[in-house]
């Protein structure tokens, strides 16, 4: 219950969140003179990485491109000691910031913003949180990530279960003791992926339920040496320049040709080539896998291969290749040793294609066709992906206009920063950005960088409201459609298009365009004076 004898605290800036977004913002638009705070629902700081720790948890962005590029002092004193970082170093990462940079005082933890409402008269927004707090401020930058809405699926029965049930996302802080248990997952995302193996040799028995098999990249994760760390600290340049000239916001070697320009054999060598390197780099070998069936489909064989080779029993093999959507099209994971665990004695893998789920009991999954004794449950079931971490607050903006209802239909919004309707509201990473598709980090930095560039914009002209034009929307939006439909990602039931939520529109959420054009969209649009939004 909130208190109306209570004073309520204002600011230009409240954030939400404390993750990568969150941080950045608050240390932008403190230097540059705005007063801010933020709310985290968790009790540090981090995001994603705070709620992530099962076991495997690690970044599938290398290391050395998946941090800040803001602060040559920062970049100079960090050394990461993986290629792919570890939840727990990334977690250190982002308190290293937090704490380098002075930005715990402005921000509440443990609290989670309840409702947000736009009031028209003050043209500021009042925040109310969970537990009854309140403040206020001009603008909104909600900075809650693409992927922190986890999803428990309404699996019949699950209320039934005995045994201990965990979600990958909400992982308990103290880690769960699996030794000598039977443990069953349910999903095969990254999530999932990466967490196999790990269960498996902690686990008595593992069972993996499986409804979509994944395409997942070998990871070949190693020590990074002192010497790599110091090399690409003498290289924040490059880093900055791939970062502005870079499609995905990173250095990506291709060979800039079409995977159907070449011969079976040049195709085959590059492809084993950037398999051996291990990551996602073989996903832009050619230019055109993501765009063009053909190409992707000799990729896609190449990998299935892989699959058939690395496991040793056929019909297992068989149930794990997926072969009715294009490589990528679905998020692609990388992994270490995932279809290799399936060799394990203790491992089974359950096709629920095959033998769907009919209800959790007390003590098993039963499916149609079996039944499987378990201890612990892990759901690796994903997330109510870029429109949740939004929708699960209660914004409203003018006329009390629900932001989950107008975005019943599909997210819209100008640029991905914006939403008409919603004034003041500034979203880092929202649906119609690139976010998710491209290096997060980088994404981050831009939308902060061009938030905190409009802020002191409108401050220097005494504009206090800024608000996205409909037509600017929805010419935005037919933008991202438009791009989307140039590549194969509308062609699998991914989480980019909301498909694994029950109910959810079927709409691509992120922008396709890469970060490069995007960028260069966005400056264009504030060297304009902000076309497309009205100010006053
Ligand atoms: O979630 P997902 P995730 N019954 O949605 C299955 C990032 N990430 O947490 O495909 C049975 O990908 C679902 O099946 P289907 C990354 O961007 C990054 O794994 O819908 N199964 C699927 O197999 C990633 O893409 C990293 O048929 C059900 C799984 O659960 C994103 O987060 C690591 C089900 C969910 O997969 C999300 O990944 C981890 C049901 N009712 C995550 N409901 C790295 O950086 C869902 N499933 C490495």
């Amino acid at each position: 219950m909130t208190d109306p004898a209570i004073p309520v605290p204002e600011y230009d800036a409240l954030v939400v969140g404390a993750g990568f977004g969150g941080l950045y913002a608050l240390h932008q638009l403190r230097a540059h003179g705005f007063g801010c705070h933020a709310f985290e629902t968790g009790d540090d700081v981090g995001g994603t990485w705070y709620w992530n720790r099962y076991p495997g948890a690690r970044c599938d962005v290398e290391s050395l491109d998946y941090c800040y590029s803001f602060s040559p002092e920062l970049h100079a004193e960090w050394d990461w000691t993986e290629r792919f970082a570890t939840q727990p170093e990334i977690l250190r990462y982002a308190r290293h910031v937090a704490d380098r940079f002075d930005l715990r005082p402005m921000i509440s933890f443990g609290t989670r913003v309840a409702f947000a409402v736009w009031e028209e008269q003050t043209r500021t927004w009042l925040l109310t949180t969970e537990d009854g707090r309140r403040a206020r401020a001009r603008f909104l930058v909600t900075a809650v990530g693409c992927l922190s809405a986890s999803r428990v699926p309404d699996l019949p029965g699950l209320g039934t279960f005995r045994g201990e049930v965990h979600h990958t996302g909400r992982w308990p802080h103290g880690g769960v003791d699996l030794a000598g248990k039977r443990v069953a997952v349910v999903g095969t995302g990254s999530s999932g992926i990466q967490a196999v193996p790990e269960l498996a040799a902690d686990a008595a028995h593992l069972t993996v339920f499986q409804r979509t098999p994944n395409y997942s990249l070998p990871a070949r994760n190693r020590p990074l040496s002192g010497r790599e760390n110091w090399r690409a600290k003498s290289e924040l340049e490059e880093l900055r320049t791939h970062a502005r000239t870079g499609f995905s916001g990173f250095y990506i070697a291709s060979t800039g040709r079409s995977a159907l320009d070449v011969g079976e054999e040049e195709r085959r060598a590059a492809f084993e080539r950037k398999w051996a390197i291990g990551g996602t780099e073989i996903m832009s070998v050619f230019t055109d896998v993501l765009t063009d069936g053909k190409a992707n489909e000799h990729l896609a064989e190449f990998v299935r291969e892989k699959i058939r080779a690395a496991v040793d029993d056929p019909a297992t093999a068989r149930k794990l290749v997926p072969l009715d959507y294009p490589i990528g099209a679905k998020r692609i994971c990388v992994d270490t040793g995932y279809y290799s665990t399936y060799n394990r004695e203790n491992v089974d893998l359950v096709d629920l294609r095959a033998e769907p789920l009919v209800e959790i009991t007390e003590d098993a999954i039963r499916t149609e066709a079996g039944t499987y004794p378990a201890e612990v449950l892990v759901l690796a079931t994903g997330y109510d992906a870029m429109t949740g971490p939004l929708t699960r607050i209660d914004i409203r903006g003018t006329g009390g206009r629900s932001l989950k209802e107008q975005w019943s239909s599909g997210p819209r919004s100008y640029l991905g920063l914006a939403v008409a309707g919603f004034p003041n509201l500034l979203t880092v990473t929202g649906p119609g950005s690139p976010s998710v598709l491209v290096n997060m980090v980088r994404a981050v930095e831009q939308h902060v960088d061009w938030i905190v560039g409009c802020l002191r914009r409108l401050r220097e002209d005494g504009v206090d409201r800024i608000e996205a034009r409909p037509e600017a929307q929805d010419s935005w939006v037919a933008h991202v459609n438009e791009v989307a439909d140039t590549t194969l990602y509308p062609r699998a039931g991914s989480w980019y298009v909301g498909a694994n939520v029950e109910g959810k529109a079927r709409v691509f959420m992120p922008y396709a365009g890469g970060l490069n054009h995007y960028r260069e969209r966005c400056e264009e649009v504030a060297r304009s004076g902000y076309r497309g939004f009205a100010l006053s």
